[in-house]
Formats: C-alpha cells, structure tokens, sequence
C-alpha cells in the first residue's frame, strides 16, 4: 500500500521532546507512586518490605526500585482490592482471562476511560482515521476491551461506528458493504477471514468494499500475515497493543511507516527486564515488557510485568512521532495462549478437567489455524473405569468437559475423550501443548 500523510491527533504529546516527555513522566509518576501508597494496601506493604516511600521516587530514574507487579495480583486482590479509588469513582469493569476460571478484572474511573479513548483515538488517527471515516468495530463488545476501546476512540474522533461486535462473518460483511465502511478493527485471524469470505462471495475490494485501513491486535501476528490481509482487502494494516490491566487497546500503536508501536509514553512508562533476574535491559534487547501507568487514577499499575516479549527503540519515526516504538511480540515468558482473541491459560483447563470424575489428569492442547480461525483440541485421558463405561455415559462426561470449557475458558474446543496412559508423559516438565499455527 502507498503511504499516506501522518496524520497525529495530539501533536503536542506525541511529538513532544525526550527531555520534555521525561520530565512529564516524572511528575506523574511521582503523584502515582504516592496516590498508589496511600491506597492500595498490598503495594504499600510490597514498598515497605523493599524499605522505600514513596519519597524515593522523585523521577523516571528511581522507577527501578519499585517492586513489581503481576498478573497474580489481580487474581490474589480480586475485585477490588487493588483499587486506589473510591468504588463509587469505578464507572467502568473491564476483564480478560486469569490463570483460573475467574476472569482477571480492571476497574476504571471517568478520567480512565478518558484517557484510553484518548489514546484510541491517537492510534485510530495514526491509522489515517478521521471524522468522515465509517469504522466497523468488529472486536467483542463486552468484558474484553478490544470493542469498547475501539468504538470509544472512533466516537472521541467523531467518526461514524458501526458496533458489530464479533462473528457473524456474513452480516459483518454486508454492514461493511451497504455502510461503505472504510476502516476496519478485529484481530488479525478475523481480518484474514473476513477478507477470504470477501473474495468467496465475489465481492471485489476496491469496487463493493471501501475499507482503506485496519487496526488489529490482541494476539501475536506476523509480516506474511499483514502482506496477506494488506492485499485480500486492499488497506493498510496497522499493529495495535494493549492489555485490560493497562488500558485496554491503544496502549501502543503503528503509524503508517508500520515500523513499530509508538507507546503512548504520557500515559505510561515502559521498560524492558530480563525476566530471569528483573534487571532492566537497554533500548534494542529483547526481553519482557513492564509497564508503569502514570495517569490512571482507579487501577494505576506499578512496574506491571506483561509477560510479552519484544524489544524498544526511539529512534526518530518519518512520521514524527518521539515516542518510543515497540517491536512485535515475539512470545511470552509464560504459558498463556491466545485463541481467536481470548487469553487461555492451560491451568483453567486442567481445573476443568480435575474436577470431573471419569477423567485422568493427563492432556494434550493442540492448537492450530484453519482458514485464518484459530482452532484447540482438548485430548484427555479417561479413566480405566470409564474406558469400559457406557457409551451414553462416555457422552454425557464429553459434552460435560466441552460446557466446562466453554464456560470457564469462553471458546469452544473439540475435545476428544483418549484411552488410559494414550497420552505421552514427560520424565522432566509436561509438555502440555502442542502449538501448530506457523507465527
Ligand atoms: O487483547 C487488548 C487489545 C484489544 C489489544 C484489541 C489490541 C486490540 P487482553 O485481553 O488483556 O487485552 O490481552 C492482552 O494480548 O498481554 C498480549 O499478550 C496480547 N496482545 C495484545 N495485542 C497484541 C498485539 C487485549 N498487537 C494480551 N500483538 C497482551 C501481540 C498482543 N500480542
């Protein structure tokens, strides 16, 4: 795709200098540490127990000496535990999977949900997104932020939305046809088989479908992918981040250059770590990205460890922007997968499958792609009880662990009931997945 102009929604932030963004960043992160001790009990404790006040922190320099936080906490200080506002404040839950079957949630005040429309709208702009686009919101509208972020930085611009929420390909299409939608956010899988769909239906990009961009994220993608969706749909497709704990997407962004999500630095402070010791590492290594927020007043995050992979740079974008670029994720420290936009620990399918008689403890997730979808197969071991059970016994205790699994993870699987000891053991780490799709 040509390039367009750079269009920047907040000149004055984006492109401010490092030395006036730094400065920035220390005066808010100031006021965070101290809004986050004064409020939140369990960071007040972690401060104490590393023997710092927040008197410690006078700029982005210190940030190094705050203990970090994690993605347990949000399961150990569930709901609201790690609220640093008042409850009534709170206008806002969002949630995405924990590690168990209760969702990890956010809580959000009016400044928050401010602030992420905000950083939505930058990232919408970046896009080449203006106030006589027709934007298609094709991420979930629910719990998951992926919909409401991207209808309220389309709203903050202006533009005219279309809520669609997810699935239903054929209507989805047909809005995008009769509307004369012309830009486009769902996850990249979705955007890929939208576009097939497109093309299956004779409908010709260009001729029947106006769309000239699309912002997709919420799970890991590749070139081949963008060069794929690129030329199915005829657009530019931009790379967006982001995470509940943190504000949802538009934490980071790709501009037209597609060299990079700038992070929206005013609102948060990234770093770089190494996951094994915690040290952080320099612009252009790769390791694990930790974000600090430093304007969310409900939930603020501290040194908030994301798991994911990838590298920073700043060196200057032909877009203009200062801010920071980050790479691609290019995987995770941890176990969690993400199937068709929704983060899946294997240990919330092991609680499925533990508490249900019949079954051994011993499975296999496959993971694969099939036409641009994501698909999981669950392989459990029966019992030798259940080996020789009745048939309609064996059905009821399968279509038992596929409810389970739709409730407590919110995706189907196909789940294939194995025989006894059919599952390979491991002498060192199980090795519970088997991961097929090609990043
Ligand atoms: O996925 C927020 C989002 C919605 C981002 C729509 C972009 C677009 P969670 O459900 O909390 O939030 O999942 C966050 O998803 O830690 C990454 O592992 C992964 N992820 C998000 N965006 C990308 C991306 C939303 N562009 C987790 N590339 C994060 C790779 C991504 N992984």
């Amino acid at each position: 795709m040509s390039k367009r102009e750079h269009l920047i929604y907040d000149p004055e932030h984006e492109c401010m200098s490092r030395d006036q963004l730094l400065a920035l960043q220390s005066v808010r992160l100031v006021e965070t540490v101290k809004r986050e001790y004064e409020n939140v009990p369990m960071y007040r404790a972690r401060m104490d127990e590393k023997g710092i006040t927040p008197d410690d922190i006078r700029s982005v320099e210190d940030l190094k000496l705050l203990p970090f936080m994690e993605k347990t906490d949000l399961r150990d200080y569930y709901p609201f535990q790690l609220l640093a506002s008042q409850k009534s404040e709170i206008v806002r839950i969002q949630g995405s999977s924990g590690t168990t079957g209760k969702p990890i949630v956010a809580g959000y005040t009016r400044n928050d949900v401010n602030v992420w429309s905000n950083m939505m709208a930058r990232t919408l702009t970046a896009a080449g997104c203006t106030r006589d686009d027709i934007v298609q919101v094709a991420y979930g509208l629910g719990l998951f932020t992926g919909g409401f972020g991207a209808y309220q930085g389309a709203d903050r611009l202006g533009a005219m939305v279309v809520p669609m929420s997810s699935g239903n390909t054929q209507r989805q299409i047909m809005m995008m046809k009769d509307l004369g939608v012309t830009l486009l956010c769902c996850t990249p899988s979705y955007a890929a088989y939208l576009g097939e769909t497109i093309h299956e239906m004779g409908l010709v990009p260009g001729k029947d479908i106006h769309l000239k961009a699309g912002c997709f994220g919420a799970e890991p993608w590749t070139e081949a992918m963008r060069v794929r969706i690129e030329a199915l749909l005829g657009i530019d497709a931009c790379d967006i981040y982001g995470l509940t704990e943190i504000a949802g997407p538009g934490v980071a962004f790709e501009c037209l250059e597609k060299h990079g999500m700038h992070i929206n630095e005013d609102h948060v402070i990234a770093e770089i770590i190494d996951p094994a010791t915690g040290e952080p590492l320099p612009y252009g290594q790769s390791g694990e990205l930790v974000f600090t927020t430093i304007t969310k007043t409900g939930m603020p995050m501290l040194r908030y460890r994301t798991h994911d992979i990838c590298s920073l740079t700043v060196e200057k974008c032909a877009c203009g922007r200062t801010l920071a670029r980050m790479s691609r994720i290019t995987g995770r420290t941890d176990d969690m997968l993400i199937i068709r936009g929704v983060n899946v620990f294997p240990s919330q399918i092991e609680t499925v499958l533990v508490g249900t008689q019949g079954v051994a403890p011993h499975y296999m997730l496959i993971v694969d792609r099939v036409n641009d979808s994501d698909t999981l197969e669950v392989q459990v071991e029966m019992t030798e009880d259940m080996f020789s059970d009745t048939v309609s016994h064996i059905e009821a205790v399968h279509k038992h662990i596929a409810d389970q699994i739709k409730s407590v993870v919110g995706i189907s699987a196909k789940v294939t009931l194995v025989a006894p000891k059919s599952v390979p053991r491991s002498e060192g780490k199980a090795k519970r997945v088997i991961d097929k799709r090609k990043l």
